[in-house]
Parts: C-alpha cells; sequence; structure tokens
C-alpha cells in the first residue's frame, strides 16, 4: 500500500525545504518506500476533513490502509520501524538512535524554531532585537554541547540513523547563519546530510511543489 503524506500546497518557506513534510520525504527516500502527496492549502487545513487527521491543523500527516498519523517525529519512527535502514538492529543501539530522535526535536528543535518564528513575526516589536540575543545565547548553549559530542564523528552515534535525520533537519533551519558557521563540525554535519542522494531526492520534489505553483500563479496572473 502506497502511503500518502499531506505537504504544503503553496510552502511559505519558497521551496527551501524548511517545512517539516521534508523530513517525512526524507525518511522515505531513505527507505526506498514509494509515496503520494496530497497538497493543502492553508484554508484546507482547517477543515474538519484535515483536522481529523491532524487536530492542529497542520503539516504532514499520514495515511496508509487503515493507519493514520501526525507529528512528524511520530511518522519518521513508524516509517524507521518498518523498515531497514534508519534504525540498528541492535536494541541498545537502536534505542540510543531514537533518543538522538527525541533529542533533535525536544531539545535542539524548539529554540531553534521560536528564532525562525521570532524572525518572521516578531521583527517589528520593540523587544526582537533582545528577545533575537536571548533566542540565540540559547541555540549558542545548545550547540556547542552537541558540537562537543558529535566532535570528528560522521554521525551521532554509529551509522546513519533516524536520529540524524531528524537532527539535521533541525539544524539546518540555521544554514547561513553564523551560529552554525561558529561550530564547523556542526556545519560539515549538516553538509553531509544534505548531501546523501536521499535528501537530494526529498528536497527536490518539495522544490517541484512550490516551482509548479509559483508557474500557476504565474500563468493566472497573465490571464487576468
Ligand atoms: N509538531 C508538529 C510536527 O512535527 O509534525 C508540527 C507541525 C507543524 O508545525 N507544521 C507546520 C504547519 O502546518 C508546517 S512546518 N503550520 C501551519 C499552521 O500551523 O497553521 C513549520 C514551518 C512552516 C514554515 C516554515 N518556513 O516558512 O520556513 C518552516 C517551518
Amino acid at each position: 500500500m502506497i502511503p500518502i503524506i499531506t505537504a504544503f500546497e503553496r510552502s511559505p518557506d519558497r521551496g527551501q525545504g524548511q517545512a517539516r513534510d521534508m523530513r517525512v520525504r526524507w525518511a522515505l527516500e531513505e527507505v526506498g518506500q514509494p509515496y503520494d502527496v496530497r497538497l493543502v492549502s492553508f484554508e484546507a487545513m482547517r477543515e474538519p476533513v484535515h483536522l481529523a487527521l491532524q487536530p492542529f491543523g497542520q503539516i504532514p500527516t499520514w495515511e496508509e490502509g487503515d493507519l493514520t498519523l501526525f507529528e512528524s517525529g511520530a511518522i519518521v519512527l513508524h516509517i524507521a520501524e518498518r523498515h531497514a535502514g534508519l534504525l540498528p538492529q541492535d536494541a541498545n543501539a537502536r534505542a540510543r538512535a531514537i533518543a538522538w530522535m527525541f533529542a533533535a526535536l525536544n531539545t535542539m528543535e524548539p529554540p531553534i524554531f521560536d528564532r525562525t518564528i521570532a524572525r518572521i513575526l516578531e521583527r517589528d516589536e520593540p523587544w526582537y532585537e533582545q528577545r533575537l540575543a536571548v533566542l540565540e545565547g540559547r541555540i549558542r548553549k545548545r550547540l556547542g554541547e552537541l558540537a562537543a559530542r558529535l566532535g570528528e564523528a560522521d554521525w551521532l552515534d554509529g551509522e546513519f540513523s533516524a536520529g540524524d535525520l531528524l537532527m539535521v533537519t533541525v539544524l539546518r533551519r540555521l544554514n547561513g547563519s553564523e551560529l552554525l558557521e561558529e561550530q564547523p563540525n556542526l556545519a560539515a554535519y549538516v553538509a553531509r546530510g544534505e548531501a546523501r542522494p536521499a535528501f537530494g531526492r526529498a528536497f527536490d520534489a518539495q522544490l517541484a511543489v512550490f516551482t509548479a505553483a509559483s508557474k500557476r500563479e504565474s500563468g493566472s496572473g497573465g490571464r487576468i
């Protein structure tokens, strides 16, 4: 059965692969599982039919037979548990890889995502610079700790795992910022993740959605 995921009809990141369907697409590409995508508008995400799949009106979601799931981390874990390639066979190594998945989503992502939101929505607030400094201080602390743990290794714990996949998707939100460049081993880690062929296929697929939406819009703009 081909699973169906949801993604933005028109991602606000303009095809940079920062929305959370990217991590699900990447996991599917890593394990070689074909998938379909249903694109949803912001309006459709508020409709009861979508809220039945995702109670918070967000993407991504997962439909596979009689199983529906939401939360990108849960979806990636589901994929990793059912296919070889994203979690080690050894029980202890597997538990550690899952711990890294949680670390990516629970420890690293919150301050990094808060910075993204501040830069998009709070830029005009009188306290913006102060808030940004606080958030970046928190991020710097976490990046320093993560960089110390990674050291010169390629991946966080042995072979590439779903923990690395989630960590790279979280850290790449800092691409181009000095925060990441201050930790050269983390910048190299993100680049290593992005160089994986499966990442490239997932990135191209989400970019194609944005490109098609832009073309449609410029086409209809011409007819009006
Ligand atoms: N915890 C949930 C998960 O991991 O699945 C969070 C899902 C989530 O935040 N989804 C976002 C969404 O649907 C899209 S990814 N938002 C619509 C809404 O809440 O109304 C977050 C996101 C959006 C845009 C950018 N960007 O433009 O750079 C980056 C990330």
